[in-house]
Protein backbone atom coordinates (compact mmCIF):
# COMPACT_ATOMS: atom_id res chain seq x y z
CA UNK A 1 0.00 0.00 0.00
CA UNK A 2 1.12 3.92 -0.63
CA UNK A 3 2.71 4.82 2.00
CA UNK A 4 1.78 8.44 3.35
CA UNK A 5 3.92 11.73 4.32
CA UNK A 6 2.40 14.75 6.14
CA UNK A 7 4.28 17.73 5.98
CA UNK A 8 3.34 20.17 8.89
CA UNK A 9 4.31 23.99 7.18
CA UNK A 10 5.16 25.23 4.00
CA UNK A 11 7.80 27.10 4.74
CA UNK A 12 11.33 26.77 3.35
CA UNK A 13 11.62 24.08 5.27
CA UNK A 14 8.22 22.12 3.88
CA UNK A 15 9.30 23.25 0.52
CA UNK A 16 12.57 22.04 0.63
CA UNK A 17 11.06 18.52 1.17
CA UNK A 18 8.48 18.62 -1.01
CA UNK A 19 11.46 19.43 -3.32
CA UNK A 20 13.15 16.44 -2.54
CA UNK A 21 10.32 13.90 -2.79
CA UNK A 22 10.08 15.60 -6.43
CA UNK A 23 13.55 14.94 -7.11
CA UNK A 24 13.35 11.21 -6.75
CA UNK A 25 10.33 11.24 -8.67
CA UNK A 26 11.80 12.69 -11.64
CA UNK A 27 14.42 10.02 -11.15
CA UNK A 28 12.53 7.48 -11.67
CA UNK A 29 11.74 6.40 -8.07
CA UNK A 30 8.12 6.07 -7.05
CA UNK A 31 8.18 7.96 -3.99
CA UNK A 32 4.71 8.08 -1.34
CA UNK A 33 2.00 10.38 -1.17
CA UNK A 34 2.86 13.57 0.04
CA UNK A 35 0.71 16.07 1.89
CA UNK A 36 1.54 19.67 3.22
CA UNK A 37 -0.66 21.23 5.78
CA UNK A 38 0.03 25.09 5.52
CA UNK A 39 -1.83 27.28 7.83
CA UNK A 40 -1.44 30.23 5.64
CA UNK A 41 -3.33 30.78 2.78
CA UNK A 42 0.62 31.45 1.30
CA UNK A 43 3.80 29.67 1.29
CA UNK A 44 7.34 30.76 2.16
CA UNK A 45 6.86 30.84 5.68
CA UNK A 46 8.44 33.78 7.78
CA UNK A 47 9.47 35.21 4.10
CA UNK A 48 5.43 35.61 2.95
CA UNK A 49 5.27 38.96 4.94
CA UNK A 50 2.38 39.04 6.62
CA UNK A 51 0.78 42.70 7.99
CA UNK A 52 -1.63 40.79 10.98
CA UNK A 53 -0.08 40.92 14.33
CA UNK A 54 -1.92 38.59 17.06
CA UNK A 55 -4.24 36.72 15.04
CA UNK A 56 -5.48 36.24 11.60
CA UNK A 57 -8.49 36.53 9.54
CA UNK A 58 -9.67 33.31 11.45
CA UNK A 59 -8.44 33.81 14.72
CA UNK A 60 -5.28 31.91 14.67
CA UNK A 61 -2.22 33.08 15.60
CA UNK A 62 -0.30 34.93 13.12
CA UNK A 63 2.58 33.22 11.89
CA UNK A 64 4.87 35.91 10.67
CA UNK A 65 7.14 37.85 12.62
CA UNK A 66 9.46 39.42 8.95
CA UNK A 67 9.06 43.45 9.07
CA UNK A 68 9.53 45.48 6.10
CA UNK A 69 12.95 46.77 5.35
CA UNK A 70 14.23 43.13 5.70
CA UNK A 71 17.58 42.77 4.30
CA UNK A 72 19.23 39.48 4.47
CA UNK A 73 21.07 39.07 7.88
CA UNK A 74 23.91 36.85 6.02
CA UNK A 75 25.09 36.18 2.22
CA UNK A 76 22.72 34.70 0.10
CA UNK A 77 26.00 32.72 -1.23
CA UNK A 78 25.51 30.93 2.21
CA UNK A 79 21.76 29.44 1.77
CA UNK A 80 22.11 28.89 -2.17
CA UNK A 81 19.89 26.10 -3.14
CA UNK A 82 22.59 24.01 -5.00
CA UNK A 83 19.76 22.30 -7.20
CA UNK A 84 18.37 25.63 -8.51
CA UNK A 85 21.18 28.79 -7.88
CA UNK A 86 20.47 32.48 -7.85
CA UNK A 87 21.56 32.41 -11.47
CA UNK A 88 18.66 29.74 -12.61
CA UNK A 89 16.34 31.93 -10.62
CA UNK A 90 17.04 35.64 -11.45
CA UNK A 91 19.46 35.03 -14.90
CA UNK A 92 21.92 37.53 -13.65
CA UNK A 93 24.20 37.96 -11.02
CA UNK A 94 22.69 39.75 -7.54
CA UNK A 95 23.73 41.07 -4.82
CA UNK A 96 24.74 39.15 -1.53
CA UNK A 97 22.24 40.65 0.93
CA UNK A 98 18.83 41.31 -0.61
CA UNK A 99 15.92 42.53 0.49
CA UNK A 100 13.16 39.78 2.01
CA UNK A 101 11.22 40.41 -1.06
CA UNK A 102 13.89 38.90 -3.57
CA UNK A 103 14.42 35.90 -1.67
CA UNK A 104 11.11 35.31 -1.07
CA UNK A 105 10.99 35.12 -4.94
CA UNK A 106 13.76 32.98 -4.86
CA UNK A 107 12.30 30.30 -2.16
CA UNK A 108 9.08 30.22 -3.88
CA UNK A 109 10.55 30.45 -7.36
CA UNK A 110 11.78 26.74 -7.36
CA UNK A 111 8.58 25.89 -5.53
CA UNK A 112 6.47 26.96 -8.86
CA UNK A 113 9.26 25.51 -10.84
CA UNK A 114 8.14 22.25 -9.81
CA UNK A 115 4.90 22.75 -9.32
CA UNK A 116 4.94 21.61 -5.69
CA UNK A 117 1.65 23.59 -5.38
CA UNK A 118 -0.42 20.35 -5.90
CA UNK A 119 0.73 19.24 -2.40
CA UNK A 120 0.00 21.91 -0.33
CA UNK A 121 -3.35 22.61 1.55
CA UNK A 122 -3.57 26.03 2.12
CA UNK A 123 -5.75 27.79 5.19
CA UNK A 124 -5.30 24.23 7.27
CA UNK A 125 -3.94 24.40 10.15
CA UNK A 126 -2.55 20.86 12.10
CA UNK A 127 -4.10 20.85 15.39
CA UNK A 128 -2.99 17.42 16.85
CA UNK A 129 -1.04 14.52 15.99
CA UNK A 130 -0.90 11.62 17.70
CA UNK A 131 1.19 7.83 17.12
CA UNK A 132 -1.50 4.69 17.43
CA UNK A 133 0.91 1.97 19.08
CA UNK A 134 -1.26 -0.70 17.91
CA UNK A 135 -1.03 0.98 14.10
CA UNK A 136 1.77 1.64 14.23
CA UNK A 137 0.72 5.23 12.13
CA UNK A 138 -0.37 8.75 13.00
CA UNK A 139 -3.60 9.99 13.20
CA UNK A 140 -3.23 13.87 12.15
CA UNK A 141 -6.29 16.32 12.79
CA UNK A 142 -6.11 19.34 10.67
CA UNK A 143 -8.62 22.14 10.25
CA UNK A 144 -10.15 23.66 6.82
CA UNK A 145 -10.49 27.60 8.23
CA UNK A 146 -12.07 28.27 4.95
CA UNK A 147 -15.14 25.54 6.05
CA UNK A 148 -14.47 25.92 9.45
CA UNK A 149 -14.38 22.07 9.49
CA UNK A 150 -12.00 19.67 11.28
CA UNK A 151 -11.09 16.38 9.97
CA UNK A 152 -8.24 13.93 11.26
CA UNK A 153 -5.99 11.75 8.28
CA UNK A 154 -3.81 9.14 8.92
CA UNK A 155 -0.12 8.83 8.08
CA UNK A 156 3.12 6.52 7.99
CA UNK A 157 5.11 9.59 8.72
CA UNK A 158 5.12 13.18 9.67
CA UNK A 159 7.74 15.79 9.20
CA UNK A 160 7.54 18.79 11.44
CA UNK A 161 8.63 21.75 9.32
CA UNK A 162 6.74 24.37 11.22
CA UNK A 163 9.84 26.95 11.88
CA UNK A 164 10.93 27.95 15.61
CA UNK A 165 11.29 31.70 15.30
CA UNK A 166 7.03 32.28 15.31
CA UNK A 167 6.21 32.22 19.16
CA UNK A 168 7.38 34.89 21.23
CA UNK A 169 9.68 34.46 24.05
CA UNK A 170 8.47 37.48 26.63
CA UNK A 171 10.47 37.44 29.75
CA UNK A 172 8.95 39.98 32.52
CA UNK A 173 10.64 42.96 33.66
CA UNK A 174 10.18 45.03 37.31
CA UNK A 175 7.60 48.24 36.25
CA UNK A 176 7.15 46.99 33.16
CA UNK A 177 3.09 47.07 33.49
CA UNK A 178 2.87 50.57 34.09
CA UNK A 179 5.57 52.07 32.00
CA UNK A 180 3.41 54.57 29.78
CA UNK A 181 4.49 53.99 26.29
CA UNK A 182 4.41 50.65 23.68
CA UNK A 183 5.88 47.44 24.46
CA UNK A 184 6.22 45.01 22.41
CA UNK A 185 8.27 41.49 21.28
CA UNK A 186 9.76 41.72 17.73
CA UNK A 187 7.42 39.47 16.52
CA UNK A 188 4.78 42.17 15.95
CA UNK A 189 7.27 44.89 15.18
CA UNK A 190 6.29 45.67 11.02
CA UNK A 191 7.16 49.14 10.32
CA UNK A 192 10.42 50.94 11.34
CA UNK A 193 9.01 54.50 10.55
CA UNK A 194 6.17 54.33 13.31
CA UNK A 195 9.22 54.54 15.40
CA UNK A 196 10.75 58.11 13.89
CA UNK A 197 11.58 60.79 16.38
CA UNK A 198 11.34 58.23 18.84
CA UNK A 199 13.65 56.96 22.11
CA UNK A 200 13.68 52.98 22.01
CA UNK A 201 14.80 50.46 24.24
CA UNK A 202 15.65 47.07 22.96
CA UNK A 203 16.46 44.55 25.14
CA UNK A 204 18.18 41.54 23.29
CA UNK A 205 21.77 41.25 22.50
CA UNK A 206 21.41 38.76 19.10
CA UNK A 207 20.01 38.90 15.33
CA UNK A 208 16.62 40.58 16.24
CA UNK A 209 18.07 42.89 18.45
CA UNK A 210 21.06 44.18 16.15
CA UNK A 211 18.65 44.31 13.07
CA UNK A 212 16.16 46.17 14.88
CA UNK A 213 18.08 48.50 16.23
CA UNK A 214 20.00 49.55 13.25
CA UNK A 215 17.07 49.46 11.38
CA UNK A 216 15.27 51.60 13.18
CA UNK A 217 18.06 54.09 13.74
CA UNK A 218 18.17 54.28 9.89
CA UNK A 219 14.83 55.09 9.44
CA UNK A 220 14.77 57.82 12.00
CA UNK A 221 14.51 56.98 15.22
CA UNK A 222 16.46 59.33 17.96
CA UNK A 223 18.03 57.10 19.97
CA UNK A 224 18.17 52.94 20.84
CA UNK A 225 19.51 51.86 23.82
CA UNK A 226 20.33 47.50 23.75
CA UNK A 227 19.97 46.29 27.01
CA UNK A 228 21.92 42.62 26.83
CA UNK A 229 21.81 40.06 29.35
CA UNK A 230 24.69 38.12 29.38
CA UNK A 231 27.20 39.99 26.90
CA UNK A 232 27.60 42.95 24.56
CA UNK A 233 27.16 42.69 20.90
CA UNK A 234 29.91 45.24 20.83
CA UNK A 235 29.80 46.75 17.54
CA UNK A 236 31.22 49.94 16.11
CA UNK A 237 27.94 51.13 16.79
CA UNK A 238 26.49 54.44 14.63
CA UNK A 239 25.78 57.53 16.64
CA UNK A 240 22.10 57.06 18.31
CA UNK A 241 22.70 53.64 19.14
CA UNK A 242 24.16 52.46 22.59
CA UNK A 243 24.41 49.14 24.52
CA UNK A 244 23.66 48.73 27.87
CA UNK A 245 24.01 45.99 30.77
CA UNK A 246 20.44 44.12 31.37
CA UNK A 247 17.03 46.10 32.50
CA UNK A 248 16.69 46.35 36.31
CA UNK A 249 13.41 47.95 36.27
CA UNK A 250 11.32 50.95 34.76
CA UNK A 251 10.08 53.96 36.86
CA UNK A 252 7.89 55.49 34.32
CA UNK A 253 9.57 56.63 31.18
CA UNK A 254 12.95 55.90 33.38
CA UNK A 255 14.65 52.84 32.49
CA UNK A 256 17.58 51.58 35.05
CA UNK A 257 20.57 49.05 34.22
CA UNK A 258 22.73 46.91 36.04
CA UNK A 259 25.92 49.34 35.99
CA UNK A 260 23.51 51.87 37.44
CA UNK A 261 23.08 54.16 34.40
CA UNK A 262 19.42 55.03 33.09
CA UNK A 263 17.77 56.52 30.37
CA UNK A 264 14.45 58.13 29.80
CA UNK A 265 12.51 55.69 26.87
CA UNK A 266 9.22 55.89 24.94
CA UNK A 267 8.61 52.48 23.68
CA UNK A 268 10.25 49.07 24.77
CA UNK A 269 10.90 46.18 21.94
CA UNK A 270 11.38 42.67 23.51
CA UNK A 271 14.06 41.05 21.44
CA UNK A 272 13.89 38.30 23.65
CA UNK A 273 13.48 34.69 21.05
CA UNK A 274 11.52 32.55 20.43
CA UNK A 275 10.16 29.31 22.08
CA UNK A 276 10.19 25.81 20.33
CA UNK A 277 6.53 25.51 20.86
CA UNK A 278 4.31 22.32 19.43
CA UNK A 279 0.78 22.57 21.15
CA UNK A 280 0.20 20.60 18.01
CA UNK A 281 1.92 17.68 19.10
CA UNK A 282 0.96 14.97 21.80
CA UNK A 283 3.84 15.04 24.04
CA UNK A 284 5.76 12.09 23.88
CA UNK A 285 6.49 13.32 20.40
CA UNK A 286 7.04 17.05 21.02
CA UNK A 287 10.64 18.32 20.81
CA UNK A 288 11.26 20.51 23.82
CA UNK A 289 14.78 22.89 23.58
CA UNK A 290 15.82 26.25 23.36
CA UNK A 291 17.37 27.55 20.91
CA UNK A 292 20.67 25.58 19.86
CA UNK A 293 23.00 24.45 17.29
CA UNK A 294 21.96 20.61 18.17
CA UNK A 295 19.01 20.08 19.93
CA UNK A 296 19.08 16.52 21.88
CA UNK A 297 16.65 13.93 20.95
CA UNK A 298 16.91 14.29 17.33
CA UNK A 299 19.10 11.77 15.65
CA UNK A 300 21.05 13.78 12.68
CA UNK A 301 19.74 16.80 14.04
CA UNK A 302 15.95 15.31 12.26
CA UNK A 303 15.01 11.83 13.42
CA UNK A 304 13.00 11.80 17.13
CA UNK A 305 14.71 10.10 18.89
CA UNK A 306 11.91 7.81 20.59
CA UNK A 307 10.06 7.84 17.29
CA UNK A 308 12.05 8.54 14.04
CA UNK A 309 8.75 8.16 12.14
CA UNK A 310 8.48 11.51 13.02
CA UNK A 311 10.87 13.92 11.61
CA UNK A 312 11.39 17.53 12.36
CA UNK A 313 13.27 19.96 9.94
CA UNK A 314 15.26 23.25 10.21
CA UNK A 315 15.01 22.90 14.23
CA UNK A 316 18.45 24.10 15.32
CA UNK A 317 20.12 28.00 15.49
CA UNK A 318 20.93 28.46 12.30
CA UNK A 319 24.16 29.76 10.14
CA UNK A 320 22.81 27.87 7.42
CA UNK A 321 19.34 27.86 6.27
CA UNK A 322 18.07 26.94 2.99
CA UNK A 323 20.98 24.92 2.25
CA UNK A 324 20.97 23.05 5.62
CA UNK A 325 17.07 22.66 4.99
CA UNK A 326 17.70 20.93 1.72
CA UNK A 327 19.84 18.52 2.79
CA UNK A 328 17.96 17.89 5.90
CA UNK A 329 15.13 16.89 3.28
CA UNK A 330 17.31 15.14 1.41
CA UNK A 331 18.25 12.63 4.75
CA UNK A 332 15.18 12.54 5.42
CA UNK A 333 13.42 11.28 2.55
CA UNK A 334 16.04 9.03 1.93
CA UNK A 335 14.55 6.99 5.11
CA UNK A 336 11.63 7.32 4.14
CA UNK A 337 12.38 5.99 0.32
CA UNK A 338 14.97 3.24 2.44
CA UNK A 339 17.61 4.21 0.94
CA UNK A 340 19.46 5.19 4.05
CA UNK A 341 18.92 2.40 7.34
CA UNK A 342 18.13 3.74 10.36
CA UNK A 343 20.74 2.37 13.36
CA UNK A 344 19.63 1.25 16.69
CA UNK A 345 18.42 2.88 19.11
CA UNK A 346 21.72 2.90 21.13
CA UNK A 347 23.51 4.29 18.12
CA UNK A 348 21.31 7.03 17.83
CA UNK A 349 22.20 7.92 20.97
CA UNK A 350 25.49 7.66 21.11
CA UNK A 351 25.32 9.29 17.75
CA UNK A 352 23.65 12.23 19.50
CA UNK A 353 25.35 12.42 22.26
CA UNK A 354 28.38 12.63 20.36
CA UNK A 355 27.19 16.01 18.70
CA UNK A 356 25.30 17.29 21.87
CA UNK A 357 29.10 17.22 23.84
CA UNK A 358 30.87 19.08 20.77
CA UNK A 359 27.95 21.44 20.86
CA UNK A 360 28.88 22.02 24.72
CA UNK A 361 32.37 22.78 23.93
CA UNK A 362 31.66 25.78 21.56
CA UNK A 363 33.49 28.65 22.49
CA UNK A 364 33.19 31.32 19.38
CA UNK A 365 31.30 31.79 16.55
CA UNK A 366 33.83 30.40 13.79
CA UNK A 367 33.61 27.06 16.00
CA UNK A 368 29.91 26.99 15.73
CA UNK A 369 29.97 28.13 12.20
CA UNK A 370 32.65 24.79 11.84
CA UNK A 371 30.26 22.89 14.08
CA UNK A 372 27.04 22.95 11.30
CA UNK A 373 29.04 23.26 8.55
CA UNK A 374 30.83 19.38 10.04
CA UNK A 375 27.05 18.60 10.27
CA UNK A 376 26.01 19.39 6.90
CA UNK A 377 29.04 17.52 5.14
CA UNK A 378 27.89 14.27 7.19
CA UNK A 379 24.50 14.03 5.94
CA UNK A 380 25.36 15.52 2.24
CA UNK A 381 28.09 12.59 1.87
CA UNK A 382 24.82 10.59 2.41
CA UNK A 383 22.62 11.83 -0.26
CA UNK A 384 22.21 12.83 -3.89
CA UNK A 385 21.97 16.48 -3.85
CA UNK A 386 24.01 18.21 -6.05
CA UNK A 387 27.52 18.99 -5.02
CA UNK A 388 28.66 22.63 -4.03
CA UNK A 389 31.70 24.30 -2.23
CA UNK A 390 31.01 23.86 1.17
CA UNK A 391 33.78 24.95 2.56
CA UNK A 392 33.87 27.91 0.77
CA UNK A 393 30.61 28.86 2.71
CA UNK A 394 31.79 28.34 5.50
CA UNK A 395 34.73 30.98 4.54
CA UNK A 396 32.08 33.20 3.74
CA UNK A 397 30.23 32.90 7.43
CA UNK A 398 33.83 33.60 8.66
CA UNK A 399 34.86 36.85 6.60
CA UNK A 400 30.92 37.75 7.14
CA UNK A 401 31.82 37.76 10.87
CA UNK A 402 34.66 40.15 10.24
CA UNK A 403 32.60 42.38 8.18
CA UNK A 404 30.36 42.82 11.10
CA UNK A 405 32.94 43.60 13.12
CA UNK A 406 34.72 46.10 10.52
CA UNK A 407 31.55 48.08 10.12
CA UNK A 408 28.31 46.78 11.34
CA UNK A 409 26.25 49.55 8.80
CA UNK A 410 28.59 48.60 6.13
CA UNK A 411 28.75 44.69 5.96
CA UNK A 412 25.67 44.25 3.66
CA UNK A 413 27.29 46.09 0.85
CA UNK A 414 30.02 43.32 0.75
CA UNK A 415 30.14 40.50 -2.16
CA UNK A 416 30.66 36.73 -2.33
CA UNK A 417 31.04 34.02 -4.59
CA UNK A 418 28.65 31.58 -4.78
CA UNK A 419 30.18 28.27 -3.90
CA UNK A 420 27.54 26.50 -6.61
CA UNK A 421 28.17 28.69 -9.84
CA UNK A 422 30.82 30.08 -8.79
CA UNK A 423 29.39 33.67 -9.88
CA UNK A 424 30.55 36.47 -8.32
CA UNK A 425 27.99 39.11 -6.86
CA UNK A 426 27.96 42.30 -7.71
CA UNK A 427 28.32 45.34 -5.05
CA UNK A 428 24.60 46.89 -4.34
CA UNK A 429 24.09 50.19 -6.61
CA UNK A 430 22.89 52.01 -3.48
CA UNK A 431 25.01 51.27 -0.12
CA UNK A 432 22.46 49.47 2.62
CA UNK A 433 22.40 52.43 5.13
CA UNK A 434 20.96 54.57 2.17
CA UNK A 435 18.53 52.39 0.69
CA UNK A 436 15.23 52.97 1.83
CA UNK A 437 13.29 51.27 -1.15
CA UNK A 438 13.47 46.97 0.09
CA UNK A 439 10.98 46.21 -3.37
CA UNK A 440 12.62 43.56 -4.91
CA UNK A 441 12.28 46.43 -8.22
CA UNK A 442 14.69 48.78 -6.58
CA UNK A 443 17.35 46.30 -5.63
CA UNK A 444 17.33 44.04 -8.82
CA UNK A 445 16.94 47.60 -10.59
CA UNK A 446 21.38 48.25 -12.55
CA UNK A 447 22.32 51.33 -12.94
CA UNK A 448 21.32 53.16 -15.79
CA UNK A 449 19.00 50.45 -16.52
P1 LIG B 1 9.12 29.16 8.82
O1 LIG B 1 9.70 30.07 7.82
O2 LIG B 1 8.72 29.73 10.12
O3 LIG B 1 7.86 28.40 8.14
C1 LIG B 1 7.04 27.53 8.88
C2 LIG B 1 5.71 27.36 8.17
O4 LIG B 1 4.90 26.45 8.92
C3 LIG B 1 4.91 28.65 8.05
O5 LIG B 1 4.45 28.81 6.72
C4 LIG B 1 3.74 28.45 9.02
O6 LIG B 1 2.56 29.12 8.62
C5 LIG B 1 3.56 26.94 8.99
N1 LIG B 1 2.95 26.41 10.20
C6 LIG B 1 3.27 26.68 11.49
N2 LIG B 1 2.49 25.96 12.33
C7 LIG B 1 1.66 25.22 11.55
C8 LIG B 1 0.65 24.28 11.84
N3 LIG B 1 0.31 23.93 13.09
N4 LIG B 1 -0.02 23.71 10.81
C9 LIG B 1 0.29 24.04 9.52
N5 LIG B 1 1.26 24.94 9.20
C10 LIG B 1 1.94 25.50 10.20
N6 LIG B 1 17.19 33.37 7.77
C11 LIG B 1 18.08 33.70 6.81
O7 LIG B 1 18.64 32.82 6.18
N7 LIG B 1 18.36 35.01 6.51
C12 LIG B 1 17.73 36.02 7.16
O8 LIG B 1 17.99 37.19 6.88
C13 LIG B 1 16.78 35.70 8.17
N8 LIG B 1 16.11 36.69 8.80
C14 LIG B 1 15.18 36.35 9.74
C15 LIG B 1 14.49 37.38 10.35
C16 LIG B 1 13.51 37.11 11.29
C17 LIG B 1 12.77 38.24 11.91
C18 LIG B 1 13.25 35.76 11.66
C19 LIG B 1 12.21 35.47 12.70
C20 LIG B 1 13.95 34.73 11.06
C21 LIG B 1 14.92 35.01 10.09
N9 LIG B 1 15.63 34.00 9.43
C22 LIG B 1 16.54 34.33 8.46
C23 LIG B 1 15.49 32.58 9.82
C24 LIG B 1 14.25 31.88 9.27
O9 LIG B 1 13.74 31.21 10.37
C25 LIG B 1 14.56 30.92 8.12
O10 LIG B 1 15.10 31.64 7.04
C26 LIG B 1 13.37 30.15 7.59
O11 LIG B 1 12.24 30.97 7.40
C27 LIG B 1 12.98 28.96 8.44
O12 LIG B 1 12.14 28.15 7.67
P2 LIG B 1 11.12 27.11 8.31
O13 LIG B 1 10.41 26.47 7.19
O14 LIG B 1 11.83 26.27 9.30
O15 LIG B 1 10.12 27.99 9.19
P1 LIG C 1 17.92 34.47 19.45
O1 LIG C 1 19.05 34.45 18.49
O2 LIG C 1 17.42 33.19 19.96
O3 LIG C 1 18.37 35.40 20.67
C1 LIG C 1 17.54 35.67 21.75
C2 LIG C 1 18.13 36.79 22.56
O4 LIG C 1 17.22 37.12 23.62
C3 LIG C 1 19.47 36.44 23.20
O5 LIG C 1 20.38 37.49 23.03
C4 LIG C 1 19.09 36.29 24.68
O6 LIG C 1 20.09 36.71 25.55
C5 LIG C 1 17.97 37.29 24.80
N1 LIG C 1 17.12 37.01 25.97
C6 LIG C 1 16.39 35.90 26.23
N2 LIG C 1 15.78 36.01 27.42
C7 LIG C 1 16.14 37.21 27.92
C8 LIG C 1 15.85 37.89 29.13
N3 LIG C 1 15.06 37.35 30.08
N4 LIG C 1 16.39 39.11 29.33
C9 LIG C 1 17.19 39.65 28.39
N5 LIG C 1 17.53 39.06 27.24
C10 LIG C 1 17.00 37.85 27.01
O7 LIG C 1 16.66 35.24 18.83
P2 LIG C 1 16.59 36.45 17.79
O8 LIG C 1 15.17 36.86 17.75
O9 LIG C 1 17.60 37.49 18.07
O10 LIG C 1 16.97 35.78 16.41
C11 LIG C 1 16.14 34.76 15.89
C12 LIG C 1 16.14 34.73 14.41
O11 LIG C 1 15.57 35.93 13.92
C13 LIG C 1 17.50 34.61 13.78
O12 LIG C 1 17.57 33.49 12.96
C14 LIG C 1 17.67 35.85 12.93
O13 LIG C 1 18.09 35.55 11.64
C15 LIG C 1 16.40 36.58 13.01
P3 LIG C 1 21.38 35.81 25.93
O14 LIG C 1 22.37 36.17 24.87
O15 LIG C 1 20.93 34.38 25.92
O16 LIG C 1 21.73 36.30 27.28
Amino acid sequence: MTQRVAIIGAGPCGLSQLRAFQQAEEKGEAIPELTCFEKQSGWGGLWNYDWHTGTDPYGEPVHGGMYRYLWSNGPKECLEFADYTFDDHFKKPIGSFPPREVLYDYITGRAKHGDLRRYVQFDTPVKFVEYVDSTGKFEVRVKNLVEDRERTEVFDYVIVCTGHFSVPHVPDFEGIDRFPGRVMHAHDFREAREFTGRHLLVIGGSYSAEDIALQSLKYGAASVTISYRTQAMGFDWPDGIIERPLLTKLEDKTAHFKDGSTKDVDTIILCTGYLHHFPFLEDRLRLKTHNRMYPPGLYKGIFWEDNPKLMYLGMQDQFYTFSMFDIQAWYARDVVLGRIAMPSKEEMAQDIAKWVAREETLASPFEQIDFQTDYMKELHQQVDYPPFDIDMAADHFKTWEHDKEHSITGYRDQAFKSPCTGTQAPVPHTPWIEAMDDSMAAYLRTEGG
